[in-house]
């Protein structure tokens, strides 16, 4: 049987930047994924980093091809009753950007990096399975080209995603569970089209949200709301090129530029949060311990922050006997992940349609309007989203 100090499930953002950070403290670790290398490399997903997120990547030599390729962003725009207004957000928070990289980018750099530096993984790791977390030295098992392999850990990193195998490992009752489904999906785009646009915009529009987002010169991605469980078979492109129109639509001669369809899908959206993000010896980390709506940009950063406070917790356990950071994971993440859930949420409800069924339809929609109107006229609401949007600093 082979052994680790840790064992991480799951090659997605938590999962590779653990690893790399675990490392760079001299902890050994193994990374097991289900999926091929080449399937995590091209799955479409987040694109908009935090300012510290692309701090804690450069600080471990792993931001050469981000700083290279990825687009420095200073505002949002935000489009309702046919205007549109700008939050400068740089201007707003003590000079901090975002970063527009695709996180596919981002995945293939660090699993590129992982393997350059010797750092183990396996892909196409099959049937994992967790045991004795409880205990002192837990076990993964899986199975790789027909064969079983058993490793055994001092700590697993659940890394593996909403989807994955390491929460429903805990046993039933231990974790308090908080999941809130929205009443909205979205329809997510991506295009072969060059941007109509500079910067990201929001739209908040009688017939639904919609998003024009920015991944390079040549793809452009977009998001529509519709209705959760709505199949992606409603939307032809001529649809989705239709609906985006109309909603995005200003009365100042902005042109939307059309272009084929790549990819879509339809994205159904919740708040999920599970506390303690702990069990015995498996830590959970990214999408495994929450998810929140897209809207604010947030999970990608979430996870890696998530991924940055365990290695550091379990290096300081290794090296200095000392379990008070393990012993406080938890509670650390969770501060910031709620305070990411409250504003995420705040902005889905901000800009979304609200379902016709909504108690106070009319009043409701009209304080959403009231809302956007004094996000645009007022510096300390825009100050304030701006603060959220880049990222709190000491959250
Ligand atoms: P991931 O990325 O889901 O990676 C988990 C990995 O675990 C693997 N896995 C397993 N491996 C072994 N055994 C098993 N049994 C396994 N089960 C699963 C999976 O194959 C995968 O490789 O989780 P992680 O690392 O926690 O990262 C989270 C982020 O991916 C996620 O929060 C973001 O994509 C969310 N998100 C956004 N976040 C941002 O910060 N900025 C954005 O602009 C942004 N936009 C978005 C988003 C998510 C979206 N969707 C699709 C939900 C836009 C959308 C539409």
């Amino acid at each position: 049987m082979a052994r680790t100090c840790v064992g991480i499930v799951g090659a997605g953002p938590a999962g590779l930047v653990l690893a790399h950070r675990l490392a760079d403290q001299g902890v050994e670790c193994v990374v097991l994924e289900q999926r091929t290398r080449e399937y995590v490399e091209r799955r479409v997903r987040a694109g908009l980093l935090e300012h510290r997120t692309v701090e804690l990547l450069e600080r471990h030599g792993l931001a050469e091809r981000l700083r290279e390729l990825g687009q420095i962003h200073r505002g949002v725009e935000l489009r309702f009753a046919g205007r549109r207004a700008r939050i400068p957000y740089t201007e707003l928070y003590n000079g901090r950007h975002m970063m527009v990289y695709a996180q596919q980018e981002l995945v293939a750099d660090l699993i590129r990096l992982w393997i350059a530096r010797g750092g183990a993984i396996a892909f196409e790791a099959e049937d994992v399975a967790l045991s004795g977390l409880d205990g002192a030295r837990p076990e993964l098992r899986y199975a790789r080209g027909g064969r079983d392999e058993r490793l055994e850990c001092e700590w697993i990193a659940g890394c593996d995603g909403f989807h994955g195998v390491s929460r429903p490992s805990i046993p039933e009752g231990v974790l308090r569970v908080h999941d809130h489904r929205l009443p909205f999906a979205w329809v997510g785009v991506l295009a072969q089209v060059a941007p109509s646009t500079e910067e990201i915009i929001y739209a908040h529009h009688e017939r639904g949200f919609a998003g024009h987002m920015l991944r390079s010169a040549t793809v452009s991605r977009f998001y529509l709301q519709t209705e959760p469980d709505d199949p992606i078979e409603h939307w032809p492109d001529d649809r989705i090129w239709d609906e985006l129109q109309r909603r995005l639509a200003v009365g100042d001669g902005w042109k939307l530029r059309e272009g084929p369809v790549l990819e879509k899908n339809v994205t159904d959206m919740r708040s999920f949060v599970v506390e303690p993000m702990q069990y015995g010896r498996l830590y959970l980390a990214g999408d495994a311990a929450h998810i929140v709506p897209p809207t604010g940009a947030k999970g990608l950063n979430l996870a890696v922050s998530d991924a940055r406070v365990l290695a550091d917790a379990i290096a300081a356990r290794v090296h200095q006997g000392d379990s008070s950071l393990l012993e406080a994971y938890s509670e650390t993440c969770l501060r910031r992940v709620w305070a990411v859930q409250a504003f995420s949420l705040w902005m889905t409800w901000l800009i979304h349609r609200l379902p016709p069924d909504t108690p106070d339809l009319e009043l409701r929609t009209r304080l959403q309007k009231a809302q956007l109107e004094v996000l645009a006229a007022s510096r300390a609401a825009a100050a304030t989203f701006a603060e959220n949007y880049v990222g709190i600093e000491g959250l």
